[in-house]
Parts: structure tokens; C-alpha cells; sequence
């Protein structure tokens, strides 16, 4: 029987006394309005049929309900809404069960909340992660979980956003059975049905008695203030949410079901909510290039690393902590075993900090092995190289791997400058190599730009985005140019922030002011953090090619030729005291700045730290306009991502990119155009930035055409 015929996304089904209610709507069933009609017109079914005598709520395919469809946001509501369908479920008079496998999240829990019993299977997963999208719980999440589990319990998950596994939602007392079997029908159908059998009551979670112990649910909101307010630097709805559950202990349920919808409401109109969501699907998008629809990827079953350096060892690192055998080449015995007690030190250090077991260790590393001649890669199936940044060092490596690698080996260079096309044509087999480069520490960063050069297989770009998905990285897929996607839009602010400091900004008020806007670290102390040598070394590259027109502020070589490199020197940019990562200002720098401004015969000027974000963020949009109009990066969401996940960008504001769609095309294109008044062959408006203003459109509107 489908008493609802109209939303074939929930369909309903008479199983003797139960309306058995089943949501369908691929691929999370999240709750969009068809979902949230159909699923008020069962209750409603349900409620006038008297041979209905209770209800369970089912998700088909992998979950449950993964929430409220987050791509409704931002437009104009449509009844039903959600709060009011979830109290609908909650007044009916009949039982009404919730069987939980897969998601529950967000307003999947909230729809399982409302229900009068719940059940979850193990694998499932339920949480109110709706904190990592700018939001809060709006569909009563913020005031029935409390009163189910406690202010504290509450907290603790609708502020992390985490998601409880079914035996901690079983402890917490979010569910009240776990189901023996993955059979959620099965399972699902016996508990109602024992329900039923021992004339269960219905029992409304807005009555629940957690709350019951004022002062000690009251104390745990005021902590959870104090620690919030510490710790969410700049985000607007983690407060909001402590708000929500405060009131939920001292109003009645309606009136806490009022303040929730507000709060919730105002974080639905915050941009960190467009930002974060923004880039919650911008990280899904990037996985979908062009190649992983064309081809197949090829086996990855064993992985070389030439190098045993910072790099390599970090890759080498990630690959054995994905669970893939690695094999390490390195030059002579010395520097492979350099290269092992890289690893080492890594695992000693989780060791040491109860991370990690001896035992589980000395397991991972059985699939380590090491060897100072080429012919260890015979078996490889693809094999990265991270050696020294010289375009004939490389070939030299790829000669080698040309020679020793079976056929069909996909063979990888992780360098972040040079011309991989030219790597490629160096050797017989040029379809085979791809650019593959990783972030230090390459086992943390989550970033991992696919550099495509130009005779590339599609198979060996939809390998190494096999690669990134198995090593839990998030792969940006980018052309061959200098600095790829990230570092060459790096090196335009990074110049920006120069010809600032130059100007009469302080290395330490730009630094401050970049924080300010979201940033965990300032330019010059991300420079201070990698090592000025890495950067002069670049300088000094590309110093014979350099624009002899374009302004070259000197201030970092003068650091450089001090041998002030940074934190591994104990003072760059900063001071270092023995052994402290955080540095401290230092007048000698500032010294060294007034010298080479006058130098140069520049009279220092003040800037205020907005007219430095102006600067700094439209020197950073426009070089990325420009790696979107050279198709470098596929769409702005592309820059997005690599800005997210390599280079510290505040995820609430979405990426460069969205962060420009946010302030307005028009006012960035006449920034650039103020700003070149004084240095015009710096700040050359990007040919797309202009198109777009012209034509009324912003860079979301390039975001669907990769
Ligand atoms: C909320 O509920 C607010 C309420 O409190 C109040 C309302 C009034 N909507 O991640 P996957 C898409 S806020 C729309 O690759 P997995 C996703 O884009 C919400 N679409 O799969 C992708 O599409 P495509 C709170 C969604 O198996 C596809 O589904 N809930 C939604 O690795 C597969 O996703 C959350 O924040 C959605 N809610 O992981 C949960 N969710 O194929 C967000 C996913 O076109 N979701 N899609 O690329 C997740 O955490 C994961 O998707 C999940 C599955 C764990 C469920």
C-alpha cells in the first residue's frame, strides 16, 4: 500500500500493524522538500489510519539521513519546514521508531530525535555536525538533545560536530537499542513490534528529564562559554549554539524551539555559513576531474620514493600510513639511513606520546624497505620523486626510472617549480609522467596538487587521484606553469606583502593584520617556518628571467645573506629563543628595513591593516583569476581548495575566490585599479576579473563548467 503516492521519495507500506516508512532520495537522503512532505503526509497517514498502530522510519541505500539538503540554503524556504515536521513526528499518538544505519546527521538525527524510540545498527553514525557548515541544530537538535543526554554530553557533540559511533550513542543515551544484525528492516520491524507487544507508551523526547539537575547543566553551559569564546577565533554560530542549549534548561521547550529558529536564521544569513558550505562542496568537486571520468585508474599496489629527505620521507611516511608498502631510494647508505630515521622519528614520536604502540609500528614498518640502487623499483607501480629542485638533477632520476621501471609504471615528480613537461619529454615513455606534488609535512597537509603535464594519459591522472583518495589527501587537479596553482599565486601577495613592508608597513603589523582576517600565520612567519633559504634559492633562480622593470624589494635576501633562515636559524623575520617556535619581533630587522628603504628612497608611509588585506587579498585573487583564465586550475573552486588545504585559508570564508564573489567583483577590479596608479606593471588587472565585472558575473558562475 503507498498512502502517498505523489513523493516517491518516501513511500509508506502497511507490515501488519506498523507503517513501515521508507525515505529514498539518493544518494543521503537528505531531507529535501519533497523528502519533508512526504515524510508529514505518512505521519499524518499514520495517525488517521486505525490500522496503523505505530510507525518506523527507515533509510534505503547506505544511511539513514544525512540531514537537511544543504543546497537548499540560501534560498527562500518552502514548507513544509523541517522544526515542524519534527514536531509533527514527535505529537503523533502512536510509537513512532527510528531504525538508524549509516548517517544520522544533522537534521537526520533531529528527525530521529523526535521519533519516540531509536534503534542503530553498528557502522552507523549519528551527530549534529551542523557547526562545520556555520550553523547550529535547527530543528530542535539544540533542545531535545539536552534534555535526552545533558547539557555537557550535548555540548560536547553539537560544538565538535564529531559523530558518535552506535555504541556511544547506546552509552550516551541518544539511542535505546542496538540492533544484533545489519539487517535494518529486520531490526527495525522485531523492536517495534516488541514495542508493541509490551504497549510501549509514546514517549516525547521535549519530556525528557536530563536537564533535571539545573545547577550542574547550567555550569556545564558556562564552561562551554568560557572554552568557546577561547577557541572558535572568529566563527559566529559556536556561541549561538551555546546560547540555544543555555535556554534550553531555562525556557520551556516552545520558547527554547523559538530562540533556536532565530539563531538559526541568522547563521543561515552569516557569509561563514555560504563560505563553509561553499567549501564543503568545492572539496567534493575537485575529486571529479575530467580524467577520473574518462579512464580507469591502473593498479596501486606498491609505491617508490626517491629521496629521503624532508619530502620524501613525509611522502614516504603517508604512503605507509595508508597501508601501501613503499620503497625508499636514496643515494648511499648514509643518507637511506638518514632518510629511515626521518620515518623513525615520526612513529618514535607517537610512541612516545601513547599514540601509537611499538608493536604496531614495527608492523608498519615491515612494509618499508630501502635501497640505494634504481633496479628495488623494477616491481613499483608508481614511483615519486623528491630530490633536489634542479630541472637536470630530475631528468638525471627520470633517465634511471625510464631504464629500471616495469611498463605502465606511472612515474611522479614532486617538484613545486620546474617544468614538468620538460621532465617528460626528457624520457621514452612521457604519457606516463605526472606532477605530483605534496605540502610539508607531506604525512599532514591535506593538499596534494595533480599536476597535468601536457602528453599525460587520462589513466595516469585518474591514478593519482586513485593515489590521493587511498593516502587521504585532497587532490586539486592543476597545469604546468611556474608554481603550479598555489605557488605561483603565493609568490604575487607574497610580493605585495613585500612592496607593503617596503612601503612603511611593519613585517609584524602585516602579519598581525593577516591573522586578524582568519590566517593562522602571517606571511613573513610561514617564511620564517619553511626556511628563508628555500625561497632565496628561487629568487636567485628565476633572478635571470626576472622583468628587469618590475619592483624587487631586497629586504628578504638581506636576512638571507645573514644566514637568518628562520626558526632552524633562530631568527628571521622573528627571534627565535633556544628552541621556541614562536618568535618574538626584532629591532634589528627593523633596522635592516629602514636601510633598504632608504636605500631604495622610499619615505615610509602608515597603512591601515585593512588597506593591508585590501592589498594583500587583491593581489591574491587577481594571480588566481589569472591561473583560471590560463586554465591552469580547472575552475575558481580549484584555487579555492588549494587555498583551503595547502595555505591556511580561513575555511569560513570558502577560498580566495568565493571570499571575492562575497566582497564583489567591481570592488576588487577598482582596488587593483587604485593600487596601480602607484606600481601599474605590478597590478595588471587578470583579463577574466575584467570580463567578469563587465558582464555582471561573478567567479560561481565558472564554478559548474570544468
Ligand atoms: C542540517 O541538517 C540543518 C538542520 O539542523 C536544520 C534544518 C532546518 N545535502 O560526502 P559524500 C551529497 S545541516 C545535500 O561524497 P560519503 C554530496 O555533496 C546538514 N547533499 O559521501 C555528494 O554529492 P555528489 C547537516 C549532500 O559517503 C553526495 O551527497 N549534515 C548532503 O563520503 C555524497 O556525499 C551534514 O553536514 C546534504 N546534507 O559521506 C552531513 N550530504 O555525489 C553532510 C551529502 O554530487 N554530509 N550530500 O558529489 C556528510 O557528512 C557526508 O556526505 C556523509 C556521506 C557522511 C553523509
Amino acid at each position: 500500500m503507498t498512502l502517498n503516492p505523489s513523493a516517491d521519495v518516501v513511500t509508506c507500506e502497511l507490515r501488519g500493524k506498523v507503517l513501515l516508512v521508507t525515505l529514498d532520495h539518493p544518494p543521503v537522503n537528505a531531507l529535501c522538500a519533497d523528502v519533508r512532505r512526504g515524510l508529514l503526509a505518512a505521519i499524518e497517514a499514520a495517525q488517521a489510519d486505525p490500522d496503523v498502530h505505530a510507525v518506523l522510519i527507515v533509510g534505503a541505500g547506505r544511511n539513514f539521513i544525512a540531514g537537511a539538503d544543504i543546497r537548499e540554503f540560501g534560498k527562500p524556504p518552502v514548507s513544509p519546514l523541517l522544526p515542524d515536521v519534527c514536531n509533527r513526528i514527535e505529537g503523533c499518538t502512536k510509537p513512532v521508531v527510528a531504525a538508524i544505519h549509516g548517517a544520522a546527521l544533522g537534521g537526520g538525527l533531529e528527525v530521529a530525535l523526535a521519533a519516540h524510540y531509536r534503534l542503530a545498527v553498528d557502522g552507523a553514525k549519528l551527530g549534529l555536525p551542523e557547526v562545520q557548515l556555520g550553523l547550529l541544530p535547527g530543528a530542535g537538535g539544540t533542545q531535545r538533545t539536552p534534555r535526552l543526554i545533558g547539557a555537557q554530553a550535548a555540548l560536547d557533540l553539537i560544538l565538535s560536530g564529531r559523530h558518535a559511533s552506535a555504541k556511544e550513542a547506546l552509552a550516551l543515551g541518544l539511542v535505546d537499542r542496538l540492533g544484533s544484525s545489519d539487517d535494518i528492516l529486520a531490526e527495525g520491524l522485531a523492536y517495534v513490534h516488541e514495542l508493541l507487544a509490551n504497549h510501549a507508551p509514546v514517549r516525547r523526547t521535549r519530556d525528557a528529564a536530563a536537564l533535571a539537575d539545573r545547577a550542574a547543566n547550567l555550569a556545564a553551559v558556562a564552561a562551554a562559554r568560557a572554552e568557546t569564546a577561547k577557541k572558535s577565533r572568529g566563527l559566529f554560530s559556536p556561541l549561538k549554539i551555546v546560547d540555544a542549549v543555555e535556554a534550553a534548561i531555562e525556557q520551556p521547550f516552545d520558547e527554547g524551539l523559538r530562540l533556536e529558529r532565530k539563531l538559526f536564521l541568522e547563521c543561515l544569513d552569516s557569509p561563514q555559513r555560504a563560505g563553509l558550505i561553499h567549501a564543503f562542496f568545492a572539496e567534493r568537486e575537485v575529486l571529479k576531474a575530467p580524467e577520473t571520468r574518462e579512464a580507469k585508474p591502473r593498479a596501486l599496489n606498491s609505491i617508490g620514493v626517491i629521496g629521503g629527505g624532508t619530502m620524501g620521507a613525509g611522502i614516504a611516511l603517508a604512503v605507509l600510513d595508508a597501508g601501501l608498502p613503499v620503497t625508499m631510494i636514496e643515494r648511499d647508505d648514509d643518507s637511506l639511513a638518514r632518510g629511515r630515521a626521518h620515518i623513525d622519528k615520526v612513529y618514535d614520536g607517537l610512541i612516545a606520546k601513547g599514540r601509537m604502540s611499538a608493536e604496531k609500528k614495527a608492523d608498519i614498518m615491515t612494509r618499508w624497505s630501502g635501497s640505494t640502487s634504481y633496479d628495488a623499483l623494477a616491481d613499483a607501480d608508481l614511483v615519486i620523486e623528491a630530490v633536489f629542485e634542479d630541472i637536470a638533477v630530475k631528468q638525471a632520476v627520470f633517465a634511471e626510472l625510464d631504464r629500471v621501471c616495469k611498463a605502465g609504471a606511472v612515474l611522479a615528480t614532486n617538484t613545486s617549480y620546474l617544468d614538468i613537461d620538460a621532465i617528460a619529454s626528457s624520457i621514452s615513455r612521457p604519457a606516463d609522467v605526472i606532477g605530483l606534488h605534496f605540502f610539508s609535512p607531506a604525512n599532514i597537509m591535506k593538499l596534494l596538487e595533480v599536476v597535468v603535464p601536457k602528453q599525460v594519459s587520462a589513466d595516469v591522472v585518474a591514478t593519482a587521484f586513485d593515489l590521493a583518495r587511498k593516502l587521504r589527501k585532497t587532490p586539486v587537479r592543476a597545469g604546468v606553469c611556474d608554481g603550479f596553482i598555489g605557488n605561483r599565486i603565493l609568490a604575487v601577495y607574497r610580493a605585495a606583502a613585500d612592496a607593503m613592508m617596503e612601503d612603511g608597513a611593519s613585517p609584524y603589523q602585516i602579519d598581525a593584520a593577516v591573522r586578524a582576517f582568519g590566517f593562522p600565520m602571517g606571511p613573513f612567519q610561514v617564511v620564517d617556518l619553511a626556511g628563508g633559504d628555500i625561497g632565496w634559492a628561487a629568487r636567485k633562480r628565476r633572478a635571470p628571467t626576472r622583468n628587469a622593470a618590475a619592483r624587487y624589494v631586497q629586504i628578504a635576501d638581506r636576512l638571507c645573506e645573514r644566514g637568518w633562515f628562520g626558526q632552524k636559524t633562530g631568527r628571521g623575520f622573528y627571534l627565535y629563543a633556544q628552541g621556541s617556535r614562536s618568535g618574538a619581533p626584532d629591532p634589528e630587522v627593523d633596522s635592516i628595513i629602514d636601510a633598504e628603504r632608504e636605500r631604495a628612497g622610499i619615505a615610509p608611509r602608515t597603512f591601515t591593516d585593512e588597506e593591508i588585506m585590501r592589498r594583500y587579498m587583491a593581489a591574491m585573487i587577481n594571480e588566481g583569476a589569472n591561473v583560471v583564465h590560463e586554465r591552469i586550475a580547472l575552475r575558481p573552486l580549484d584555487v579555492d581548495v588549494t587555498f583551503l588545504y595547502g595555505y591556511g585559508f580561513p575555511r569560513y570564508r570558502g577560498g580566495p575566490m568565493k571570499y571575492a564573489d562575497t566582497v564583489g567583483l567591481p570592488v576588487i577590479l577598482a582596488d587593483i585599479r587604485e593600487f596601480a596608479k602607484q606600481d601599474p606593471l605590478f597590478w595588471q588587472a587578470s583579463p577574466l576579473l575584467i570580463e567578469l565585472v563587465e558582464r555582471g558575473a561573478d567567479f560561481a558562475s565558472l564554478n559548474q563548467s570544468a
